[in-house]
């Protein structure tokens, strides 16, 4: 096990691999920007180091001061967290260059898994099932009208370089298309540098099911079944829960296998995530793998018993998993709120300001995973996250009405946050009745 790592990262996760680190008696290097310097969880860490001022691509983005601090520091390995440098190739080839271990994939199957075209591809050859669409690229407007009359509108243009919903355009008839592929190539182009793009058919009401995938460096990989993530808003996932409401066991078996086989033919190693769509004939869809640990990763911590970035650690060291497949249970349900702090009133607008006072929600299968305190200044530099509202019940039904209790405890003074807008949700017969897509919130935002 590391002596010492460095955290590349800031707020909730750097104070939960810091937690995770204290336990297994590895040292902590933090990082930090002039806005977060004085932050509480920072105590935490063994040391830590200022990269730079607030803007995010002046500190926590600049990898030559990550990697200085990490030299200063003397550590071993570096853990990325989420967001950030957690899925920059490059940075990871640098740890490499510099023979510190990088808490994650190689840069290898994190250059793969990041082109969804190649992904799509590889899920293909895993027997892994991807929605109907393009063999490969769209290289020409006519092999796009072709494919979409074979598959049939609608039709969704994405980008190899995209991923998140970021550079994605659907089309309804012949004319859209045209119009969708010019203006998609344009867009990723311009927002990725790639232009290359493919064509999947349109599944229309979509839930989003991930799977939790962990795999070590000797050849194990195992799932910690799966999340659904369906409740988001303009691809920001509000609510995140285990198990999934719309797929029954014998689906959850097979989306679960074909994560493993996806994870095992890329060869990757450590946290990943395997994301799904599924219809309402719990069709599954492989569309892309998140090759990093998720801010949803305590959902499935709740529901399995173990510690994922604890597990990322051994398996970074070099350590065999300490667990097999037969010792993941998937026990109760486990529902996760993102408190942000933004106004539900106002559009969702960010509302950074001091927290005046914080009371914090206790008792039975509740856990809250936050760097704030009274006191504490919420920076409108960074995420508007500033904390995960985490139950875990026996049954769904216990933990909507744990989540709902510990919701209205939760007492965040000072700034607008969305604890309003879970309350509203966690009460919603459709919720209740697990009747959400993932344009529910979209469609029913108006009342
Ligand atoms: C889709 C889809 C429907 N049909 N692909 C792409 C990014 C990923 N995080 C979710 N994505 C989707 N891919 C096909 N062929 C629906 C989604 C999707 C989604 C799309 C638009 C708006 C919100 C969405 C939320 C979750 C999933």
């Amino acid at each position: 096990m590391y002596k010492r790592i460095l955290i590349a990262n800031r707020g909730e996760i750097a104070l939960r691999v810091i937690r995770a680190c204290r336990e297994l008696g590895v040292e902590t290097v933090a990082i930090f920007s002039e806005a977060d310097r004085g932050s509480a969880y920072l105590d935490l860490a063994d040391e830590a180091y200022c990269v730079g001022p607030a803007r995010s691509a002046e500190s926590y983005l600049k990898i030559d001061r990550v990697i200085s601090a990490a030299e200063i520091g003397n550590v071993q390995a570096i853990h990325p967290g989420y967001g950030f440098l957690s899925e920059n190739a490059h940075f990871n080839e640098v740890c490499r260059s510099c023979q510190i271990d990088f808490i994650g994939p190689s840069p290898e199957a994190m250059n793969q898994l990041g082109n969804k075209n190649v992904a799509r591809r590889m899920a293909r050859e895993a027997d892994v099932p991807v929605v109907p669409g393009s063999e490969g690229l769209i290289e020409n407007e006519d092999d796009a009208v072709r494919i979409a009359h074979e598959i049939g509108f609608p039709v969704l243009i994405k980008a190899s370089a995209g991923g998140g919903g970021k550079g994605m355009r659907v089309a309804l008839n012949d004319l859209a298309l045209k119009q969708a592929l010019q203006q998609a190539r344009t867009e990723a182009e311009a927002a990725f540098g790639d232009g290359s793009i493919y064509m999947e058919k349109y599944i229309e009401f979509p839930r989003h099911v991930e799977v939790q995938i962990i795999a070590d460096q000797h050849g194990n990989v195992v799932h910690l079944w799966e999340r659904d993530c369906s409740t988001q808003r303009r691809h920001q996932k509000l609510i995140e829960e285990s198990p999934s409401q719309n797929i029954n066991d014998e689906t959850r078996q097979k989306i679960c296998e074909a994560a493993v086989r996806m994870v095992r033919s890329a060869n990757y190693t450590n946290a990943g995530t395997v994301e799904f769509i599924v219809d309402a004939e719990q069709n599954f869809y492989f569309i892309e793998v998140n090759a990093r640990i998720q801010v949803e990763h305590p959902v499935s911590e709740m529901v399995t018993g173990i510690d994922l970035i604890q597990a990322q650690l051994r398996v970074a060291a070099g350590e065999p998993l300490p667990f097999t497949q037969d010792d993941v249970p998937q026990i109760g349900a486990a529902i996760e709120c993102r408190i942000n702090a933004e106004d539900p009133d106002a559009g969702f607008r960010p509302s950074p300001g001091k927290i005046e006072q914080l009371l914090i929600p206790g008792g039975m299968g509740v856990r809250f995973d936050s760097h704030c305190h009274a006191g504490y200044t919420v920076s409108p530099y960074y995420d508007s996250m500033i904390g995960k509202l985490i139950v875990h019940r026996p049954t769904r039904d216990e933990a909507i009405r744990c989540m709902l209790r510990a919701l209205s405890e939760l007492r965040i003074e000072g700034i607008k946050t969305t604890v309003p807008l879970h309350e509203k949700i966690l009460s919603h017969s459709a919720f209740a009745e697990g009747r959400i897509d993932t344009t529910f919130i979209e469609r029913s935002m108006s009342d």
